[in-house]
Parts: structure tokens; C-alpha cells; sequence
């Protein structure tokens, strides 16, 4: 009986130490705020523990699942949506200045728009910088040769491809951002269409997502297609498992968004033998988690607190 007591007594003196220490803890980061901890608890609280993202097929939402694990964001969730319903949500929560994290990428309208910052990740879940490439069906050099040219040589820079992305957000029609644009950079356009003989009116099919980047790149390579080199394109809107899928199957006869080596591993792994990579038509490009620059943390570490 004296004994059990005893045992009581120490279990309960352990516990109150216990409890104490932890409060001195919470408190110290509490008060501390370039520890950033304090800050990432309450950011957590704040977004309900939930990362804003976009359409299931990105690979941006597998890496982001990755980095769930990788960071051990146990209580985190990864919420499915729309590169649309995203970028809605973070206008949202920027004009009433509350936190919130997204899966986010450059080129994008919305680092212009905002002042975001993408999140630290020391893990490199998202890779380093990645490369948007354009990717062809097999036989289409044959089979359309001034169209595969044409795509062959494509490239550009963010900061162009982001003249057009502005102008769609300001709400101009996309097929208009991207005429306007071809229409002003001559030069450009002349280097990727330079002495290539038009066709007839042939048929071509590119496949895309209505991811913000992708709607802008497509909108030009078909304007280019149709009013410097003759053809009748079809820009198909898909979702990225079928966007992957049609060129491989030849169903499509190309699409220009294609993000590696990272993003698109998955996809890449599976259809590399059934297509003809084309290569870059962007360099630098990034993904990753993306904030509010006033939303007090640094790293991706700083939500696992
Ligand atoms: N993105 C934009 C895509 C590729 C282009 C980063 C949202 C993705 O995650 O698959």
C-alpha cells in the first residue's frame, strides 16, 4: 500500500516535469521568432494543415506526396484541385493577408501578380532545375517534316513565355495573348519558322493541361502553326495522363509540356520508347511549395514543427 503510493507520487512528480518542461519549451519558441517555430505550429493551425494543390495527374502532386513523406508531415494533407480553384484561393487568402500554401511553379503569372517565395527544400524533393521539353510521336518527322522542324527548333525564355501568361490573366482570350505576342516578336518567331516551306492545310494535333504555363506555350506553337506554316491544329485540353498518352499512342501528334527530369519521371519512365524527345524549349524552370512572402517560415522543415 506504502510502496504503490510512493510509485504514485514519483509517476505523478515525473509527469508534472515532464508537462513543465514542455511548457517552457512551447513558450521558448513561442517567444522566439527567428526560430520560425512558434510561427510554423501556428501557420499549420491557421491553413487547417493543408497544402493547396492542383489537378491529380501533376507532378508537381507526386512530389508534393514525396515531400509529405520525406519531411514527415504527418499531419499534413495535400488537397486536389485545379490550377484555376488554386490560384483563386491564394488571390483569397493574399487579400485578406492569411497564410496559405500551394504547390507552385516558375514560369507563372502569379509570382508577378504577388510576392511569393517557394518554400526551402534541402531534401531536393523537387528536384534542382528542371526543363520543360517538347515531345513528338514516332514517325512525325516523316510524316509532317515542316511541322516537326518547326518544333524541333522552339525555344524560349520564361520571361517571354510570361508576357503571355500577364496578358490571359488580364483577361485577354488566349489564342488573342498569343497572336499579339508572335505578332510583336517577329524575329523570334522567324528563328524557329526560317525557311520552312508551308504546307496545305494539313491536320495537327497537340495535346495540353490547363495548367497556366502549358495554355500559353500551346496557344503560340498552334498560332505559329496555322498562320506561318499552313496547318489546321487541334489543341487538345486533357488531362496529364492522356496528354502523355495520345502522343505515345500517336493518337496526338506532339505536345510542349513536358516537365523533366523530375516532374514528369513518372511518365517519362513509362512511354520514353513510344516518343521522340525533342528536347528543352525552356530551361530554369522550378516547382515546389510556394507562400505568401509575409507567411513567417523558410523551409519545407519549418512545417514539420
Ligand atoms: N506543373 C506545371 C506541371 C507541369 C507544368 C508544374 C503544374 C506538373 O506538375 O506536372
Amino acid at each position: 500500500m506504502k510502496l504503490s503510493r510512493k510509485f504514485l507520487l514519483i509517476g505523478g512528480l515525473a509527469a508534472v516535469l515532464a508537462l513543465s518542461a514542455c511548457g517552457q519549451a512551447a513558450n521558448k519558441n513561442g517567444n522566439n521568432n527567428t526560430s520560425g517555430n512558434g510561427e510554423a505550429a501556428s501557420v499549420g493551425k491557421k491553413v487547417n494543415y493543408q497544402i493547396i494543390g492542383i489537378d491529380p495527374g501533376a507532378g508537381i502532386m507526386k512530389a508534393t506526396d514525396e515531400a509529405i513523406k520525406q519531411y514527415d508531415l504527418k499531419d499534413w494533407k495535400l488537397v486536389e484541385g485545379s490550377s484555376a480553384a488554386m490560384t483563386a484561393m491564394l488571390d483569397k487568402s493574399i487579400k485578406k493577408k492569411e497564410p496559405i500554401i500551394i504547390t507552385g511553379w516558375t514560369p507563372h503569372w502569379m509570382f508577378s501578380k504577388y510576392d511569393l517565395k517557394f518554400l526551402d527544400d534541402p531534401k531536393k524533393v523537387y528536384g534542382d532545375a528542371e526543363e520543360i521539353h517538347t515531345i513528338a510521336r514516332k514517325g512525325l518527322k516523316e510524316k509532317q517534316p515542316v511541322a516537326y522542324e518547326f518544333l524541333n527548333r522552339f525555344e524560349w525564355t520564361s520571361d517571354e513565355m510570361g508576357e503571355i501568361m500577364s496578358a490571359i490573366q488580364d483577361g485577354k482570350d488566349p489564342e488573342a495573348a498569343a497572336k499579339e505576342w508572335a505578332d510583336s516578336h517577329g524575329d523570334r518567331v522567324d528563328s524557329w519558322t526560317k525557311d520552312l516551306t508551308p504546307v496545305n492545310g494539313e491536320q495537327l494535333k497537340l495535346s495540353y493541361v490547363a495548367w497556366d504555363s502549358e495554355i500559353a506555350s500551346t496557344n503560340l506553337l498552334k498560332y505559329v502553326l496555322e498562320s506561318k506554316l499552313g496547318y489546321k491544329v487541334t489543341a487538345l485540353q486533357v488531362e496529364a495522363g492522356p496528354m502523355w498518352t495520345g502522343v505515345a499512342s500517336g493518337d496526338v501528334d506532339a505536345m510542349a509540356a513536358a516537365w523533366l527530369p523530375l516532374t514528369h519521371a513518372d511518365y517519362w519512365a513509362k512511354y520514353k520508347d513510344q516518343v521522340e524527345d525533342l528536347g528543352a524549349n525552356m530551361t530554369g524552370v522550378r516547382t515546389g511549395l510556394v507562400v505568401p512572402a509575409y507567411v513567417d517560415i523558410k523551409s519545407i522543415e519549418d512545417l514539420n514543427k
